[in-house]
């Protein structure tokens, strides 16, 4: 590691004297961007984040409230891009709502959450997005934003798509392939969705698995006599989900359109997505794992309770495979995959029940909306596939970058919302359903132990979690719109850099619709030089290092690098012939 420059002299910071409630001061912790680590104070002041640097270079007056993070780590707060709080399905309403669910949320260090409004079919797209949001501003105690499923086509939808984009706030759109007779769209609806979000800058979204082969599966399965929770998984093995996506990745491409697999569950699913990521030069196809499919497996299904197995039925659904887990994380660490959600969608014993005789009635859905980080973390980086870097990544900067919530959320920046993670790598906790946050009754982490644990949760400047408790209030949450057009992801299909670390790059969006209307189909491969990436993979090691600190003999993370301000990684440079020269979408 080469030595820090010396420092330059820096004009000290005034501090204004307001109430303490709002100002907060962390000194002596490390904190961890998704691109680089380094030891810093931080000021925070209104829910933002005013200062970023040495203690040296600010002048903290008396009153402020001090938080001591030595030998700990501050994070950017987590984003768990795909929750379903209070959801109807299967007949009854998903447990946690947005009360509990985000609550649960902060309390395992989720500070942003983004859920899915999803219209019955014939049903207004912008009346159900007034019903979620009716649900949502009066509970939520963390920011939020919305998806919303595109679950039936009509000249209707493709309408509101629009309206909904430009005035309410929606950059992001999910497709359902499964489901048959209730969400389910077939191919051609698929690209006309495609074709639409391509259209309007949005992020296409979709749920992987051939619902049609489901079905026959399911009746050939009950007519045979398997109708227990094992016939779920039976009913839509590896290759459903791997068909699935790589169909949607193939229309995605011809459409033009950036493309998010969600819930990528399965070792096939995770090989196609890295297969059309390679294909189209790793540009408009991202894929999301959970943390269910991280923490735990398929071959909870043959579980000699009904209840315990059922309580793990989830589409797609866990992996009878035992190497899934690890295989998903190695993918995320490779950026094979790029995001972690939880698909919060938790249903208690009695609403399981209503698949007793069924398995295709168990409403589908686990929790993870509170355990993701510490999951993550645990499978991850303590044991040895994830640097640190990288779970910032995956836990909370690529959903960001994606859904363009980035720089605001997903970094430790001036500027940035102060959504704060003070996490102590050596610290333990026990997962269990008797002391989670969440109104779910079964917890599919029980008895895990995870290392990393957010001892202090700071939510736009408000301290939510501290000394093991929670304090928050229904409604502290906001809502986030999101923007059209995410750089992260246009202008990577447009051949431009994407160069957005700090918050004085205020591009956010400076990629338009007649940007998009050159030379689609030419390949902009040669135009773009990609640095070779520093290796952030690496071998797990062979005995699990206790502090979750990264090897240094395996990897880049630096655990004594100081602050440089001037740094900046970019890892794209475009480089254009004199004249400049048309660059391709993919
Ligand atoms: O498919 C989903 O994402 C929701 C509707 C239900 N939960 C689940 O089983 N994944
Ligand atoms: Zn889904
Ligand atoms: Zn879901």
């Amino acid at each position: 590691m080469a030595e820090a420059p010396a420092p330059t002299p820096v004009k000290k910071v005034p501090i204004h004297l307001q109430s303490a409630q709002n100002r907060l001061y962390i000194k002596n912790g490390k904190i961890v961007n998704h691109d680089k680590s380094f030891c810093a104070d931080i000021y925070v002041e209104d829910g933002k984040i005013k200062f970023v640097g040495p203690s040296t270079d600010i002048v903290i007056p008396g009153g402020v409230r001090v938080i001591d993070a030595n030998e700990k780590l501050i994070l950017p707060g987590g984003i768990d891009p795909h929750t379903h709080f209070q959801l109807p399905f299967g007949g009854t309403v998903a447990v946690d709502d947005f009360y509990r669910g985000t609550k649960a949320a902060l309390a395992g260090g989720t500070t942003t959450i983004i859920d899915f409004v999803i219209p019955q079919k014939k049903e207004s797209l912008l009346e159900a997005y007034d019903t979620w949001r009716s649900w949502a501003d009066p509970k939520v105690c963390c920011d939020y934003a919305l998806h919303v499923a595109v679950t039936w086509w009509s000249k209707s939808v493709s309408d509101e798509m629009k309206i909904l984009c430009e005035e309410r706030g929606v950059n992001s759109f999910k497709m359902f392939m499964a489901y048959k007779g209730l969400f389910q769209l077939n191919d051609s609806e698929l690209l006309e969705a495609f074709e639409r979000c391509r259209e309007l800058g949005a992020v296409a979204q979709v749920h992987a698995e051939n619902g049609d082969i489901i079905a026959k599966n399911v009746k050939k399965l009950l007519e045979s006599g398997i109708n227990g929770p094992d016939g779920h998984e039976l009913s839509r093995q590896e290759e459903v989900e791997a068909e699935a996506v790589n169909r949607a990745c193939i229309l995605a491409h011809q459409m033009q359109c950036p493309l998010y697999v969600v819930h990528v569950m399965s070792k096939s699913a995770a090989i196609e997505v890295k297969r059309a990521r390679e294909r189209y030069n790793q540009k408009g196809i991202y894929g999301e794992t959970l943390a269910a499919a991280l923490g735990t497996d398929g071959t909870n299904y043959k579980h000699e309770c009904w209840h315990h197995a059922a309580a793990h039925v989830l589409s797609p659904p866990l992996r009878p495979d035992k190497t899934t887990p690890q295989f998903l994380m190695k993918s995320l660490a490779d950026d094979n995959l790029q995001t972690t959600g939880s698909d919060n969608c938790t249903f208690n014993r009695n609403q399981k029940e209503l698949g007793r005789d069924d398995f295709s009635k168990i409403p589908n859905g686990v929790n993870g909306v509170e355990d993701r980080m510490s999951v993550v973390w645990e499978k991850g980086v303590h044991a040895g596939i994830l640097d640190p870097c990288k779970f910032v990544a995956v836990t909370s900067t690529n959903a960001a970058k994606i859904f363009n919530l980035y720089p605001q959320k997903g970094r430790i920046a001036v500027g940035s919302d102060a959504d704060i993670l003070i996490w102590n790598p050596k610290t333990t906790r026990r997962i269990s359903a008797k002391t989670h946050y969440q109104a779910c009754d079964f917890n599919i982490f029980e008895g895990m132990v995870c290392h990393g644990v957010p001892e202090i949760v700071i939510a736009k400047g408000r301290i939510c979690v501290e000394n093991d408790a929670v304090r928050v209030a229904e409604g502290q949450g906001t809502f986030l719109p999101t923007s059209v057009f995410p750089p992260f992801v246009y202008n990577a299909l447009n051949g431009r850099a994407e160069n957005h670390d700090d918050m004085d790059q205020t591009n956010h969006k400076d990629v338009t619709k007649e940007d998009l209307d050159i030379d689609l189909f030419t390949k902009a491969v040669d135009d773009i030089l990609i640095e070779p990436k520093e290796e952030s993979v690496y071998t797990p090691s062979k005995a699990p290092r206790l502090d979750g600190q990264k090897n240094m003999q395996e990897s880049t993370f630096s655990i004594s690098e100081e602050l440089d301000k001037s740094e900046k990684r970019s890892c794209i440079r475009v480089r254009n012939p004199p004249g400049g020269k048309s660059s391709g979408f993919w």
